[in-house]
C-alpha cells in the first residue's frame, strides 16, 4: 500500500514587531539657557536685517566686552531664544547673545527698542 505522506507545512507566525522606542536625542538648541551662557552673556543694539531659519542677520553696535566691532554678520538663532515682542526685518532691538558649547555667540533674546 502507497501511503502518502502530507507534509504539513507550518504556518510561520508572525511575530508582532517590536515598535521602536523613540528615543529624545541631546539637542541642546532646546536646551534651557544654562547659567554658564547666562554668565557669559553680552548685549548689544543692533538692527535686524532679516530673519531666517535658525539664524539672523544683524548690524550690531560694538560689543567691548568679547572685543567685536560693529559689523553686519549672521548669529544663530538660538531655538528657545526669547522674541520679546513682535520683531521684523529693519526693526531696531538690544540682542542678548550668549555663547554656546561650541563657543559661538549665538541670540538668545531679542527684545524691541
Ligand atoms: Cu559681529
Amino acid at each position: 500500500m502507497k501511503i502518502l505522506t502530507a507534509t504539513l507545512g507550518l504556518l510561520a507566525l508572525s511575530t508582532a514587531p517590536v515598535l521602536a522606542q523613540m528615543n529624545n536625542g541631546m539637542d541642546h538648541s532646546n536646551m534651557p539657557m544654562s547659567s554658564e551662557q547666562m554668565e557669559g552673556a553680552v548685549h548689544t543694539r543692533a538692527v535686524v536685517n532679516s530673519i531666517g531659519d535658525g539664524t539672523a542677520n544683524v548690524s550690531h553696535d560694538p560689543i567691548p566686552e568679547i572685543g567685536w566691532p560693529a559689523m553686519t554678520m549672521d548669529l544663530p538663532l538660538l531655538e528657545n531664544a526669547e522674541m520679546m515682542g513682535a520683531i521684523s526685518e529693519g526693526d531696531e532691538v538690544t540682542l542678548m547673545l550668549v555663547k554656546g558649547a561650541d563657543g559661538m555667540y549665538a541670540i538668545g533674546s531679542m527684545m524691541p527698542n
